[in-house]
């Protein structure tokens, strides 16, 4: 009897990992307008997940048994397609199996590490490690909790005195990006344990950081389903899951999103219905008179992003917000020439409406407000190799640096 329930639950937790045998991801390429057009309605269609879409190209993912489906639907209309993917199973193994290379920090006070991909525990540690270990300098708290029940963590970098202009940073906000939160909690630790080799980036800016601000779709990603999306909000629709980014409340369900709940770009059923972006807004919001820049970190594709994603209009002070994403950039690229493009969202890479980035400037009154998608542009996608974690992690804080360095020099 013992033995039968062990194989049942054994099977049950088996069962439960989504596995993507025979998957694969094609990379079309449209030329004109009608491919455009095409594309735009295969999405709306909701028959295919979109890795990625930009001004030049759309990465779908195929099930096997539409494999032929789509390839038909891109020959019948000319789209220029290649096969990028042949096998998302194995690319996931593979990235599993990668051996690890030591060349981040490491600690001993706690696990997290930037050689390898970290559930979110070990990031909540981290976390606490680090206020624990520098109580002058960071202060971590819980600003309540996710659908699941994890908690909503926001750490604060400053070392006190009167309010500084400030920079707020999230990170995995979509579940399947691992190099976000890998990135961010790397910043964090620079600006605290590496603080005498940037003393001012401290000294003249408070910093907010939410690394993991999907809790419940990021620890879904690491234990069942390699490329969640959304969080796992039981919705109208039967499915599980809100895309975040389409449910904050700045001309939200404007276009771009998805109405319907077993979609990945599902809006939710109104403005902040889910719990978790209402956390980031109010903790936005209650530090709003400080905070002069918000950066939101997702991947892939290499592209920092400004407002707006509701339309294809420039902010009025694009000038300003792309000189400074400008110089950002210029840093990163000058680490190891990765290069970046920078560009209104909509412009860059398609319309789509309910983003934090476009909230918390239009909402919250954050002038330099970006979202930032990490490497690659497209070769390992979502799965990017743990040992990249590192040189993209490097390459993006000298970006970093460059924006707190000009926040931290504003008139006060
Ligand atoms: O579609 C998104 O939410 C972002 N791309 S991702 O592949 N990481 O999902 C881009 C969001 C850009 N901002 C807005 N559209 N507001
Ligand atoms: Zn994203």
């Amino acid at each position: 009897m013992k033995v039968l329930v062990f194989l049942a639950l054994f099977g049950l937790a088996f069962a439960s990992v989504k596995h993507y045998n025979g998957f694969q991801v094609f990379r079309a390429l449209p030329k004109e307008e009608a491919h455009w057009k095409a594309i735009q309605d295969l999405e709306n269609g909701g028959n295919f997940d979109f890795w990625k879409i930009s001004g030049k190209h759309a990465d779908i993912m195929a099930s096997p048994t539409r494999i032929e489906v789509l390839r038909n639907f891109l020959e019948e209309r000319s789209i220029p397609y290649e096969r990028i993917v042949p096998d998302v199973e194995d690319m996931i193994t593979k990235a599993a199996q990668e051996p690890k290379v030591s060349q981040g920090p490491r600690s001993t006070r706690y696990a997290l590490t930037w050689d390898n991909y970290y559930g979110f525990d070990t990031i909540k540690e981290f976390c606490f490690e680090l206020a624990a270990s520098y109580p002058q300098m960071v202060t971590t708290t819980v600003e309540g909790q996710s659908h699941e029940g994890r908690d909503m963590i926001l750490v604060k970098i400053s070392n006190g005195g009167a309010a500084k202009p400030a920079v707020f940073v999230d990170g995995g906000i979509h579940a399947r990006e691992w190099i976000s939160p890998a990135s961010v909690t790397y910043f964090m630790r620079e600006l605290v344990e590496n603080y005498a080799a940037h003393p001012e980036l401290v000294n003249n800016v408070d910093w907010y950081f939410m690394p993991v601000i999907n809790p419940d779709g990021y620890q879904f990603s690491h234990d069942s389903d390699r490329l969640w999306r959304k969080n796992r909000r039981p919705n109208e629709d039967g499915c599980r899951g809100t895309d975040m980014n389409r449910n904050f409340g700045f001309h939200w369900n404007e276009g771009g999103s998805s109405g319907y709940g077993c979609y990945d770009t599902y809006h939710g059923g109104a403005p902040f219905s889910e719990v978790e972006s209402q956390v980031v807004r109010d903790v936005i919001l209650a530090n709003a008179d400080q905070i002069q820049a918000y950066l939101t970190v997702h991947s892939y594709g290499q592209y920092w992003l400004t407002p707006w994603g509701w339309t294809s209009d420039y902010p009025e002070d694009y000038p300003e917000l792309f000189a400074l994403a400008s110089d950002a950039v210029d840093a990163l690229t000058a680490v190891e020439g990765t290069r970046y493009t920078i560009e209104t969202s909509t412009n860059a890479l398609y319309m789509a409406t309910g983003g934090s980035d476009d909230w918390a400037k239009g909402g919250a009154g954050v002038k330099y407000s970006y979202t930032l998608e990490l490497r690659d542009t497209g070769f390992y996608g979502f799965q990017l190799p743990a040992r990249l974690i590192m040189p993209t992690a490097v390459e993006t804080w000298e970006a970093i640096k460059v924006v707190g360095n000009f926040i931290g020099g504003m008139k006060k």
